[in-house]
This record gives structure tokens, sequence and C-alpha cells, in this order.
């Protein structure tokens, strides 16, 4: 494939990061372009009530040929891509071909996937609350039930590996991350109450600790096109 992808996304972590982040663990060398975060909804059914709306990241993807695909979108060369568990597992495959992501077999990349979809689980409710008036006193709700669930699938207390045994994380580490330290929408929805719904699940905390740590991802945290724990631009001092 000639020529570097392009990631197209909003200026907050939402569905972009765990994209970035597997990019970052890769060696990937990628181009970014990042609109101003304006949405009409969370779910498809908010987005459909409350009609289309007009801004830069709308004007831009009908200019690529994805009229309506919401972010993130992947251009690279003729291939052009939406739904954020496509863009993740292409940027893991291309980390693979690199030699610097791990070779997951069958059983692990199903975990991974797993863990990709508990995270939009939560993400859809979360951003609804953002978004679209939904109810904030679901989140730490939802965020127990997932992470209680994931947890049966995290390392064992001393064990300082990643969710698959490697000593390099994979999306389910990356996944983990996002969901314990991400601003937008997870502590950001989760306000005052997010050290007692975290405070629940320490593997969890820890597993997203080392993630951050591991070299690939702490140099990423530092990138000024990183968002894990910012604000949308407009609101930044
Ligand atoms: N199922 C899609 C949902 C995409 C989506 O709704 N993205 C949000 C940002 S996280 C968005 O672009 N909203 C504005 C829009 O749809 O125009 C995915 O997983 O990528």
């Amino acid at each position: 494939m000639a020529g570097k992808p392009t990631l197209h996304y909003f200026d907050v972590n939402g569905r972009g990061e765990v994209c970035k982040i597997v990019a970052a663990i890769g060696g990937l060398d990628i181009d970014f372009k990042e609109y101003p975060f304006v949405a009409n909804g969370a779910s498809t059914a908010d987005k459909l009530k409350a009609g289309k709306v007009e801004s830069e990241h709308t004007k831009a993807a009908t200019a690529m040929g994805m009229d309506g695909c919401g972010l993130p979108i992947i251009v690279h060369g003729d291939l052009k891509v939406n739904q954020s568990f496509a863009c993740q597992n292409y940027f893991a495959n291309l980390g693979q071909q690199a030699g610097k992501y791990p070779k997951v077999t069958p059983a692990q990349q199903v975990v991974d996937d797993m863990f990709q979809g508990a995270l939009e689980d939560v993400m859809g409710l979360a951003a609804g609350v953002i978004l679209s008036g939904g109810d904030g006193a679901l989140v730490p709700v939802a965020m127990s039930k997932i992470l209680t669930h994931l947890t049966k699938y995290l390392p064992a207390d001393g064990v300082e590996k990643f969710v698959h045994g490697y000593d390099t994380p994979t999306i389910a580490d990356v996944c983990i991350l996002v969901l314990t330290q991400a601003l937008i929408p997870f502590n950001a929805t989760l306000g005052d109450g997010a050290a007692e719904c975290y405070g629940k699940f320490p593997k969890a905390v820890a597993l997203g600790e080392r993630t951050a740590k591991f070299p690939a991802v702490a140099e990423w945290l530092t990138n000024e096109h990183c968002n894990l724990k910012k604000p949308p631009r407009a609101a930044r001092t």
C-alpha cells in the first residue's frame, strides 16, 4: 500500500484513540486530520432524530466519498474505511506486518474483538450522556458491568504481562487503558464518582497503567495528537 495512512478523527478521545495507540505500538507512521468535536448524537436513533449536521467533519466525509460516515475514517492509498473496529484492526495488522505488534492467534483475536465490543457498548452509553441528554447515573453501572466481565480475562495478580501473556500490549490492553483513563466520555461522565467506580477494579486500573508505561505508548501519550485525557481544543486553556 503506497504512502502513509491518514486517520480522520475529532479533537477528543472518543472512538479515535484506540486506533492511535495501536498505531503507536505497531510503530506506524500516520498522518492525523483532526476536526472540532461536533456531533448530533451518539446512537443512530439520536443522530437520525436530530437530522444531518453541517460541520467540518461531515463536509470532509462527503468530499472524500464517505458521506454520512461517522469518525474514525482511515484513508490509505485507494483504501477508505470507517467503523472503529475496522480501523483498529487494520492498524494492528499493519503493525504485525511491521513486526512490532504481536501476531495474535485466532483465539486471542476474538478476545481482542470482545474487548472492542465492550468498549463500544459503554462508549455509546457515555457519549449519549454528553451528546443527547442521556442519564449519567447509568455510566458507573455500565462501566462496572463491563469491567466485571473483562476482569476475568486480565493477567493474574503479580503477572507483569499483557492480556495474551505477551510483553507487548494488544487491542485488549489498549481498550482497558482507554476505559480506565480516557476523559471523553468516561471520566467526564463519571465525574466525582470516577474514583469510586474504578476503585472496584484494581486489576483493570493496574493493566491500564502498565499499558500506559509500555515505551511506545508512553511516548505516544506525550504526542500533541494524543487526546486521551484532553477536552476538545476549544475548551483547552
Ligand atoms: N459504529 C461507528 C460509530 C461512529 C461514530 O458515531 N462516531 C462518532 C464519533 S465517536 C461520530 O463521528 N459522530 C458524528 C457523526 O456521526 O457525524 C464506529 O464504531 O466507528
